[in-house]
């Protein structure tokens, strides 16, 4: 745990009890604060009266002696409304901070060396953040990796000499924390998503922008330019000072990392050569990847690792659990473990990366389900249906790939396995990727993940 002692000796009210809120909690204690804090579910309070922690109705809070009100991430700031407690501290005239500001407060005091690589954008942030604290450890650095990827930053270890931090830092810590100054910022790419939060597409992409605005002069931004909003952020920051090492998938960049198919080439003084190559690793298939490897290649560089240590750790990197996650293999037939594929847009890139397909679809479908991936169907050898979408999606599929109603994983990960081992194909993909919420069969996507895990492992071990 982070000790906070910007505010020994006083009165900090917090709201919101999760992960987050209890680890600051703990962080502001152990530095001397007064906490007060609570949160609207009665159980949370409970908990946390049961770990030591004051809590009061904020509603009651003589708010004149209050130093900050530090508020939870998924706790309404703005939009749709502020939440109750963010306008009661509004109304006082008392600053609405969140965990990652005080992280940085602290660390601008104390370890103002420290370095620091924050990452944000609206698609792959974990994918990178674990990257990029893998190639640091493998390269015997001490990583300490948190942030939205579920560690709260505060409950990391301590400040130390040699120790990194790596946060995924989501557009809610963005709005939360003003003096975010990473030594390395790294913003892959935007398009519109939480706008609930953040009221339209211009104020999200501000949001992120500050993530990469803030490492100024002497730091490092790294900034996927394949996107409208990336580039004009990239152009932005440029102009005010900032050396931006730009990256891109869809082509050549004048200074920066680019993706020719699996080969990373750097650019800079108007000199292009191959950097990195990744061929052969399972855990990076695919555009998309491509560009949180390059994010990570620029990041890992900047704090000072060099090429070689840089590429075994590519090639070393497990992947996250869930997403595209090779699970086994058997014969000709790999099976990969995209759950994480909750909507038709992130399906879209596994079926993007495969070419022998046999998919694992449906679930509690969102709007649209699957028409929008009509474009990779031809690469699907057939299709299991399971969950509230199969009929739906069979319908969508008419035609255009074969299907069978599995309803079940457990029936389609059998039907699926048989088919691929029996089709001759040099490298049969038995793929999960849902392209659908999992609610109708599993309480959440992991769940749903580990099931079809399980499920492999069984089938690998009975023959
Ligand atoms: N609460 C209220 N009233 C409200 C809203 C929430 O009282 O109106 C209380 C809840 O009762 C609960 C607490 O606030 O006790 C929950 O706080 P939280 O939603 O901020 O969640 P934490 O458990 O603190 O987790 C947060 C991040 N959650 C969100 O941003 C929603 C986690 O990201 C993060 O991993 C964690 O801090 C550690 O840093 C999760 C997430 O879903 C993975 N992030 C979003 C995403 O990735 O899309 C942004
Ligand atoms: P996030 O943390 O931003 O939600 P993840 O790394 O968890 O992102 O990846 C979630 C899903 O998003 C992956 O399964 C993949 O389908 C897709 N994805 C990953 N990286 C990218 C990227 N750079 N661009 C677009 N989509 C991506």
């Amino acid at each position: 745990m982070i000790p906070v002692r910007i505010f020994a000796g006083k009165t900090v009210a917090l709201f919101g009890l999760g992960l987050s809120g209890l680890a600051s909690c703990r962080a502001l204690m152990a530095g001397e604060a007064d906490v007060v804090a609570c949160d609207d579910d009665q159980k949370k309070v409970a908990e946390a009266v049961a770990a030591g922690i004051a809590t009061v109705d904020l509603r009651q809070l003589n708010w004149s002696s209050v130093a900050a009100l530090v508020l939870s991430p998924g706790v309404p700031l703005t939009h749709p409304a502020p939440h109750w407690a963010a306008a009661l501290a509004n109304e006082a005239e008392v600053e609405v901070i969140g965990d990652v500001e005080l992280f940085e407060r602290e660390r601008a005091g104390s370890a103002p060396d420290a370095p620091l690589v924050a990452i944000t954008g609206t698609n792959g942030k974990s994918t990178t953040t674990a990257l990029i604290a893998h190639i640091l450890r493998s390269a015997g650095r001490d990583a300490q990796m948190g942030g939205n990827i579920g560690v709260p930053i505060l409950a990391l270890e301590p400040f130390a000499p040699g120790r990194d931090y790596v946060i995924e830092v989501s557009s809610y810590q963005i709005d939360l924390a003003p003096s975010l100054r990473p030594t390395v910022g790294i913003l892959l790419n935007l398009s519109p998503d939480h706008l609930d939060r953040h009221g339209a597409m211009e104020n999200y992409a501000a949001i992120k922008r500050r993530l990469v605005a803030g490492v100024g002069a002497g730091g490092t931004a790294v900034v996927g330019v394949d996107d409208k909003y990336c580039r004009a952020a990239a152009d932005a920051i440029e102009r005010a000072g900032t050396r931006v090492v730009r990256i891109s998938v869809t082509g050549p960049v004048r200074d920066g990392f680019y993706a020719e198919g699996t080969r990373i080439v750097r650019a800079s003084g108007g000199k292009a050569h191959p950097f990195a190559q990744l061929a052969g690793i399972g855990s990076l298939r695919g555009a998309h990847n491509a560009q949180n490897a390059a994010c990570a290649i620029a990041a890992t560089l900047a704090l000072g690792l060099d090429v070689q240590t840089i590429q075994r750790g590519l090639m070393s990197f497990p992947g996250l659990a869930h997403r595209m996650q090779e699970v086994g293999r058997k014969g000709n037939v790999l099976f990969v473990n995209d759950s994480k594929a909750t909507n038709a847009d992130s399906a879209a890139r596994a079926l993007a990366s495969f070419s022998d397909i046999f998919w694992i679809a449906g679930g509690k479908p969102k709007a649209g389900g699957i028409t929008g991936l009509a474009e990779f169907f031809p690469r699907i050898r057939k299709a299991y249906l399971i969950g509230e979408s199969a009929e739906d999606f069979a319908v969508t599929l008419a035609g255009k790939a074969d299907t069978a109603i599995a309803g079940t994983l457990e029936r389609a990960v059998e039907m699926a396995a048989r088919d691929a081992g029996a089709s001759g194909a040099k490298e049969a993909v038995v793929l999960l990727s849902p392209a659908c919420a999992s609610f109708d069969q599993y309480p959440n996507f992991e769940v749903r993940g580990d099931a079809f895990r399980g499920l492999v492992r069984a089938l690998l071990e009975r023959k």
